[in-house]
């Protein structure tokens, strides 16, 4: 019938490149961009199906490759939540990004699929897909394959936001589907409200206009472009960006929230005249941060203030807000909203450790986003972050409604008081911080506020705990998936043995704790260490990395 001659003659125009094996991974399917114009039109077919699957819902498709080199590209589809797409869909995925052209079978894998999933995309019902891309050289003729992806579904439609950040993009998909105004200028009003809102509620409000410079790595991308925008909206003069893109430097090379966190150097752009500033580095799609300072002129150092220490800043201002809200609520005992706060092995020993002192809820989950989302949203408040700086803050439903109405309250009955103020900045805080995904532009103004609030500079905001020494290396094996991990990653299960004897190695150091896993980007084993001092942080890496190989 007409659309299946209609998938067949689309697909045609977008051959399989042979030999090359795709797999949707932990963050979307990603390689050189020249390799990638099936695998986008493919991409498009899929988003396509998820819309008809959620009657209709809109759904994200993002061109990036986030961290990884220019000549890469990369696509990631969004959910009608904002989040990641689903985990049961990603067997199709796979599949599909690599059905061979031949004999239909593509045509087959599809129709089989929305059979079983009783999609029915005969035209009769309609389709939304929303898409963006990065500033990737590649990225328009990317997103063109990926549309036509869309239109050989019928009654499909793609919605072309043009270059975004992958977390504006997600958010969109989020604000569309609930409803509310979703294009760009609504999500910077969005968090310029919400961050004004903050420094006006901060005890210290009077002197928001001597607020030191904060200076920022746009990583040559998006980002930069996106926060320059976002600036002007806020019309403040604090925040300074470099690198973006303007000034000859290339996309993540030699700068960015990736190298930043991974080589613990200064990025190009910055130097001795930055020594003591308070500095932050995006990455490439801009959905992850950390922040940095140069110690001194002479080296290329850096004390790197990372995902970790965000975590801590956030959940710290958080449980306070909290605590102040519920002062004296004993009459009404019902609702204890729930704190938790998601990190994977590869959080600093010594941030767990601040956390659990500090009287927060710890839980572990494997690496990759859609796995911590997923704890964090169990909660009334759930904060993840991974170390290398992607997170963010989700506020369950219920809580949102319950603050909403005790605001209202206490703005009749005490209005001005700590309470009311508590509560009008968990409000703020929620609409600040993109609940959709990790986001480094809304994390990056949520980090200004809450150090406004505290009066802190950066300096006091990383002594809240102190980092144990810690080292990763990679070993290159030629089957990565022989090894088989469980507990959040931190036990070996296969091959047998190698979790006893990384247990035996790690309890001869002060201090040592160290794991394997398999990478979910690249063909190696990472090998993480810590320890009470550096030198013995390099030694456990070391020793375990030899038990791998
Ligand atoms: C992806 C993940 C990131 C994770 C990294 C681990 C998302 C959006 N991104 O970039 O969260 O930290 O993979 O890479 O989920 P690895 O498996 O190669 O160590
Ligand atoms: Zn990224």
């Amino acid at each position: 019938d007409e659309q299946r001659s209609l998938l067949l003659r689309s697909a045609a125009r977008f051959p399989l490149p042979e030999g090359m094996r795709f797999s949707y991974g932990t963050a979307g399917f990603r390689a050189d961009a020249l390799v990638l114009h099936s695998t986008m039109f493919r991409a498009g077919i899929i988003a396509s199906l998820r819309s008809l699957k959620n009657d209709g819902a809109v759904i994200g498709l993002m061109v990036t490759a986030s961290h990884n080199q220019i000549t890469d590209n990369g696509v990631k589809i969004a959910d009608p939540s904002g989040g990641m797409l689903s985990q049961l869909w990603e067997p199709f995925t796979d599949a599909v990004a690599n059905a061979p052209d031949a004999d239909h079978l593509l045509r087959q894998l599809i129709c089989d699929f929305a059979e079983k999933e009783g999609i029915s995309f005969d035209g009769s019902c309609r389709a939304e897909v929303l898409m963006g891309r990065d500033t990737r050289p590649s990225g328009e003729s990317l997103l063109e394959a990926a549309k036509e992806g869309v239109n050989a579904i019928a009654g499909s439609a793609a919605t072309d936001m043009g270059v975004l950040t992958a977390p504006q993009l997600h958010w969109m998909v989020r604000a569309r589907n609930r409803g509310e105004k979703a294009s760009e200028v609504h999500y910077f009003e969005q968090l310029a409200g919400s961050f004004r809102c903050l420094i006006d509620l901060a005890p210290n409000h009077g002197q928001k206009s001597t607020i030191s410079k904060l200076v920022v790595d746009g990583a040559n991308g998006v980002g930069a472009e996106k926060l320059e925008l976002l600036i002007k909206m806020l019309d403040v003069s604090f925040i300074e960006v470099r690198n973006n893109g303007k000034g000859g430097g290339i996309l993540n090379e030699g700068v960015g929230a990736d190298y930043v966190q991974k080589e613990r150097v200064v990025p190009d752009g910055f130097g001795g005249d930055d020594v003591g500033i308070r500095c932050a580095s995006l990455d490439g799609d801009a959905d992850r941060l950390v922040y940095f300072m140069i110690p001194s002129a002479s080296g290329k150092d850096i004390i790197l203030v990372d995902g970790d220490k965000m975590l801590s800043l956030f959940a710290l201002f958080i449980k306070d807000q909290l605590s102040v809200l519920l002062q004296g609520d004993v009459k009404d005992n019902s609702f204890q909203p729930r704190l938790g706060v998601v990190q994977t092995a590869y959080a600093n020993g010594a941030s767990t450790d601040y956390l659990k002192r500090s009287g927060l809820e710890v839980i572990f989950t494997p690496t990759g986003v859609k796995y911590l989302h997923e704890k964090a949203a169990e909660y009334d408040i759930g904060i993840y972050f991974e170390a290398n700086g992607h997170g963010t803050v989700l506020f369950s439903k219920c809580f949102l409604s319950w603050l909403e109405a005790r605001s209202n309250e206490l703005s009749s009955n005490s209005a001005g008081s700590d309470q009311q103020r508590a509560a009008l900045r968990l409000m703020a805080v929620s609409k600040l911080i993109n609940q959709a995904i990790g986001d480094a532009l809304s994390g990056l103004l949520l980090v200004e506020a809450i150090l406004f609030h505290m009066g802190w500079s950066i300096s006091q905001w990383n002594e809240l705990y102190h980092d144990l020494p810690s080292r990763q290396l990679k070993v290159k094996v030629k089957d990565r998936t022989a090894v088989v991990t469980t507990n959040a990653e931190t036990t070996v299960v296969k091959p047998p043995g190698i979790q006893e004897a990384i247990n035996v190695v790690s309890a001869k150091y002060p201090r040592g704790r160290s794991f394997i896993r398999p990478s979910g980007t690249e063909d190696v084993i990472r090998v993480y260490a810590e320890a009470s001092t550096k030198d013995y942080a390099d030694g456990l890496a070391k020793s375990i990395a030899e038990l791998v190989e």
